[in-house]
């Protein structure tokens, strides 16, 4: 119920506040493969917070409530810090290009200050821009706030890939497409959800593909589940995926 839903977002409010310090959140990591399964092409950080009452959560249940408490930009420090303290190891052992992929929230993509703080955070670890990619929403890139479009091309020119997330469920202008310094499209997981079947998802997901690569974009498919799916996918020409297919999300130590 709302009353109910209204409740539960209160305790996770108070709750959020003392996450951080009491070391409860984990980031999960899904690989990103070439449609083959073969290859590595990147890896997704998702953060979980390991609630000691109501098990692990996931970013939907408790990232909007911390948007609110502005409590998302140290969140989201935290995220950006952990998942490039992984990029090192990861190298180490022979993953030569490693690429994390990090997901903002809206607030914190705004925050003043925001771009300087990723550098920094590659500038720590020794670490230049390659090794992140960072994800965006459609909504979040709209409007011509001078501001955000600084943003992104000081975070493109440190050679960091920009790749809108959820592609497909937004309000993207094509046109605005072009002038962005956007690399890549993550094809939205609930048009893959519904392949091969369903002619409007072939459709879109077809669309979003010729998109891509008629402005030299890459595309990835989210959520790829079955083997029909990627199979499809596939045939449409996609040649980067992500799902439960391949993998799920999983701690560090695993993936
Ligand atoms: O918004 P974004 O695309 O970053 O969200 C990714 C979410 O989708 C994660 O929470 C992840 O656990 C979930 N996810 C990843 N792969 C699959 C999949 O194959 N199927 C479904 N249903 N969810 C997935
Ligand atoms: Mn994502």
């Amino acid at each position: 119920s709302i009353a109910h839903a209204a409740d539960r977002a209160l305790v996770i409010e108070e709750e959020l506040d003392h996450a951080l310090q009491n070391d409860e959140f984990e980031l999960y990591y899904q690989p990103e493969v070439s449609a083959d399964g073969k290859r590595l092409l990147g890896v997704e950080a998702l953060i979980r917070w390991q609630h000691s009452k109501r098990g692990l959560l996931g970013p939907d249940e408790f990232i909007p409530i911390a948007e609110g408490l502005h409590l998302i930009q140290p969140i989201g420090q935290w995220v950006l810090d952990n998942a490039l303290a992984q990029v090192p190891g990861w190298r180490q052992i022979g993953w030569k290009d490693a690429r994390v992929s990090v997901n903002l929230s809206s607030n914190q993509f705004r925050a003043p200050g925001f771009t300087d703080a990723v550098l920094r955070s590659l500038a720590r670890l020794g670490l230049t821009g390659d090794c992140l990619e960072l994800e965006v929403t459609e909504r979040m890139l709209m409007g011509d706030d001078a501001a955000m479009l600084a943003s992104l091309s000081a975070l493109r020119q440190a050679g960091i890939t920009l790749a809108i997330d959820d592609f497909g469920t937004g309000f993207s202008s094509l046109s605005r497409l072009r002038t962005l310094p956007i690399e890549k499209l993550k094809i939205d997981q609930s048009f893959i959800l519904e392949l091969p079947n369903s002619l409007s998802s072939v459709a879109i997901v077809n669309s979003i593909l010729e998109l891509a690569q008629g402005l030299s974009l890459t595309a990835v498919a989210e959520g790829v589940e079955t083997k029909e799916q990627r199979q499809c996918l596939e045939s449409l020409g996609c040649r980067a995926m992500q799902g439960f297919l391949f993998a799920h999300p999983m701690p560090a130590a695993a993936f």
